[in-house]
């Protein structure tokens, strides 16, 4: 045979593949069961691939070849998360459209990825700034807005007047903005949004029924932070009332004072009644400074201050209560108020320190002096309560479903659920994004603008800098300026931020050219929901989470046929440098630029080699030694099954054996995603076959088969030499048999009186007479006294009881 050359073979399939459109799938065939394996598209970023994107992409395509070969007609797709800052960075230096480099980037990443060998279908390529594309993200966006969960609303936003813009959290830094330190305040502004808390409650079931890691559901569980509790109300003295959300109603006979959110609507209403106005107009206003990150930060110290004269009543015991504000207490939360308990909460704790206030303690069982006694420590241990009139000696669980009785027949209380989930701000000031498609109409009114009118297309701009801090879309004066049917006003001029197109694009590639509706339905039935989804786990509750709100929308809306769009997803882990450390922009020295490895062992290398360095869920160093050994090992099988000697006709049965338990183990593998193992077991096989000095083909061949989904160029080319002339893509999937691999010999140990003595070797399906005479032969000199009875537990055992 001939040398193994990676370049010539490589470039030889993704010719074949590209001219033979080998993996362009026909989405309308329903004759075979469908496989949907999808990727997390990247960002064509001007740094071209690196070493971790093949790493989820081999997965997913190593599954999908895997698919293919069982029969399924397999969808796999490939796309471009291709809105977002970079392109617009560009264009504001360079003054050219953001489109051009986007497509610059886009060819060079497509260029990139097939000589990676993918089996993607190019034909169903979409790219989220395509307007082909985002006529449908703000169709799907005017749908959101058409049924009440996109809502044009005041929201508390980081407004900094010398700029003359909204910042996000990471802009500010200490009540100052990052760019030129001029002050930031919180500041209610319309805003567009999206009504997460809505599908609370359908994301939280929905995630029963999905296979994804264990971790990432409990990560979307504390995001949306589901809270049950009771909401209680309070009467003000002199008049008034609010309520509180407590989730310890168990212990408000511990209330010594009440909290209300500075910026809150409770304090407004009171404040021609407070004692120390302008003590309190400045803690407000100080309030204003910090956003929820800074206010709930657990170890600062509980600031605020009293509002003076002004008491509540606590509807258990008639106890006038004083009322004070603190900032941690959050508006947008439950009321925005709490009512205090600091024996039993660490924050009402510090505060009450900070602000000499009384505590009682009302459930037993700690040391109140020094730290809160607190529900984590308290619920589920059988706790009683104390100082707490009739409720006194009743356990905390009795106490809840008694205390909340109590104050629901009083007319008071109703128990309430909430989220801390918050609407999803959906509107940036940017320019690289998708318009949102709406007008300002001169009575104040929104329009949105009909479907025929769709997509809003970007206008090119000759400034692509938004002026003092505004939307760059202002820049497009005419464009802005609505008239039509009849219809004035101006359009909107933030765009969609980059989640938008994301969250539904995993439907586009089932049917990416249809300009009637965003996708077919009948298609859509058939292909959905996505079998496999792989990419990083830093999209836990970002991406994830939006895609199964546009979705179980959708599906609300009768328009996607499943509740849930991904069925099982793997996160794989990140690739490290050498030394274990995160490779990227700060350690440039050790970033591996998956092309170069490509050029020197060409793409099945790095694929086998990123599917060998383990587990695909966990992070794991670069190893260029290791690189080698893969090289060395595809060299190997090409050297074996390119021998034509090798390969023989007839079968004597050496393989037989290690050949079922490596179809066995590959296939079982492969289908939990066990590259690994799958590869070490055939590392093995390939030593055996190495042994035995020859190969029959129909191993050879069924071999080969599970090799090229791991390293498919030169998995085609032996397959070729083995005598075919069509692409090895759509041969069978290779089966086992289990009878065939059941060991031949058995190891038992041999036993006098119940201690092992010696260890025979026996055939499989031995009979207990010769398994007897064989165990006694071993221990021959040992049988010295008289034998009363031979026991062989088949496969286990033999023991010889003497006297
Ligand atoms: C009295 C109490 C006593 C509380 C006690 C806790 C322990 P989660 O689980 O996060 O829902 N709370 C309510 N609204 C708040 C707001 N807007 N800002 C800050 N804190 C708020 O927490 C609910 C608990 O957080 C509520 O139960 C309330 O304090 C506080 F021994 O009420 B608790």
């Amino acid at each position: 045979s001939t040398a193994y050359n990676h370049k010539t073979v490589e470039k030889k399939w993704q010719k074949y593949w590209q001219e033979n459109e080998t993996f362009k799938t026909d989405v309308w065939d329903f004759s075979k069961p469908k496989y949907y394996a999808l990727d997390m598209f990247p960002y064509p970023s001007g740094v071209g691939l690196h070493a971790g994107h093949p790493e989820g992409y081999t997965a997913t395509d190593i599954m999908s070849r895997m698919k293919r070969m069982q029969g399924y007609n397999v969808l796999h797709p490939m796309g471009y998360d291709s809105f977002g800052l970079p392109a617009e960075q560009y264009a504001v230096t360079t003054g050219n459209h953001p489109a051009e480099f986007t497509q610059k980037n886009i060819a060079t990443f497509s260029k990139q990825l097939r000589e990676l060998g993918f089996d993607y279908d190019w034909s169903k390529m979409i790219a989220t700034s395509d307007p082909k594309f985002y006529k449908w993200t703000q169709w799907i966006f005017k749908k959101l807005y058409e049924a009440g969960y996109a809502k044009h609303i005041d929201m508390p936003v980081n407004w900094c007047e010398e700029l003359g813009t909204v910042l996000s959290n990471d802009e500010v830094i200490d009540g100052k903005s990052e760019r030129g330190g001029y002050p930031v305040v919180r500041k209610n502004m319309k805003q567009w949004v999206i009504d997460q808390p809505a599908f609370a409650e359908k994301l939280l079931e929905g995630l029963e029924e999905i296979d994804w890691p264990e971790s990432t559901k409990d990560m979307q569980r504390n995001w949306i932070g589901k809270s049950t509790g009771v909401e209680v109300e309070f009467e003000i003295v002199d008049g008034g009332k609010f309520s509180i959300f407590t989730t310890c109603i168990e212990t408000i006979y511990g209330i010594t004072f009440m909290v209300l959110a500075p910026d809150g609507e409770i304090v407004k209403s009171l404040m021609d009644r407070v004692e120390n106005k302008e003590e309190v107009e400045a803690y407000i206003a100080e309030t204003a400074k910090k956003n929820d990150f800074d206010r709930t930060e657990l170890n600062k110290t509980k600031s605020g201050c009293r509002l003076e004269g002004i008491y509540c009543i606590n509807p258990v015991n008639g106890k006038k209560v004083p009322l004070f504000i603190g900032d941690f207490v959050l508006a947008s939360y439950g009321t925005g108020a709490v009512m205090a308990v600091p024996s039993h909460d660490q924050r009402d704790f510090e505060y009450a320190i900070a602000h000499n206030i009384d505590m009682i303690q009302v459930i037993e069982g700690a040391d109140v002096s020094e730290h809160a006694f607190e529900k984590q420590d308290y619920l589920g241990k059988g706790c009683k309560l104390i100082n707490s009139e009739e409720f006194t000696g009743l356990t905390v669980e009795e106490a809840k479903v008694a205390i909340t009785k109590k104050l629901v027949d009083m007319g008071v209380a109703k128990e309430t659920v909430n989220y801390h989930f918050r609407e999803w701000i959906f509107a940036r000031q940017r320019y690289w994004g998708e318009p949102v498609p709406c007008v300002y109409k001169e009575d104040g009114e929104i329009y949105f603008l009909p479907d025929e009118e769709l997509p809003l297309i970007l206008p090119p701009l000759d400034d692509y800098k938004g002026k003092n801090g505004k939307a760059p879309l202002e820049n497009a004066v005419e464009w802005k300026q609505y008239d039509k049917n009849g219809i004035k006003g101006v359009r909107e001029t933030a765009t969609m931020p980059g989640s938008a197109g994301s969250s539904w694009y995993y439907m586009r590639y089932i049917d990416p050219d249809n300009d009637k509706e965003f996708a077919n339905q009948e298609l859509l039935k058939h292909w959905m929901p996505v079998d496999l989804y792989v990419g990083g786990p830093e999209h836990a509750v970002g991406h994830l989470m939006y895609s199964r709100i546009w979705n179980r929308f959708l599906y609300d809306q009768g328009l996607s046929p499943v509740k849930e769009p991904f069925k099982k997803l793997v996160h794989q882990g990140m690739i490290l440098g050498e030394n274990g450390i995160k490779m990227g922009k700060r350690f440039p020295e050790f970033v591996v630029n998956p092309s170069d490895i490509v050029e020197e062992y060409g793409a099945d290398t790095l694929r086998l080699y990123e599917m060998f360095m383990g587990p695909i869920e966990v992070s794991k160093p670069w190893n260029s030694d290791a690189v080698q050994g893969a090289y060395r090992f595809i060299k190997r099988v090409w050297a074996f099954f390119t021998d034509e000697e090798k390969i023989v006709d007839e079968n004597d049965n050496t393989l037989t054996k290690i050949y079922h338990q490596t179809v066995k183990k590959v296939t079982n593998d492969f289908e939990e995603l066990g590259y690994n193992t799958a590869i070490a077991q055939m590392m093995t096989f390939v030593n055996e076959v190495y042994k035995a000095g020859k190969c029959p083909k129909e191993y050879a061949e069924n071999f080969i088969k599970m090799f090229s989904c791991i390293c498919p160029h030169v998995g085609e080319e032996i397959w070729q030499i083995l005598g075919h002339n069509d692409t090895i893509a759509f041969e069978k999937w290779p089966e086992y048999d289990e009878s065939k691999m059941v060991e031949d010999t058995i190891k038992v140990p041999v036993q006098i009186n119940g201690k092992t003595k010696a260890v025979v070797e026996l055939p499989a399906d031995v009979s207990k007479d010769d398994a007897i005479l064989a165990g006694k032969e071993a221990i021959a000199d040992k049988l010295t006294g008289n034998v009363v009875k031979e026991i062989y537990v088949p496969g286990r055992i033999i023991n010889i009881v003497m006297k």
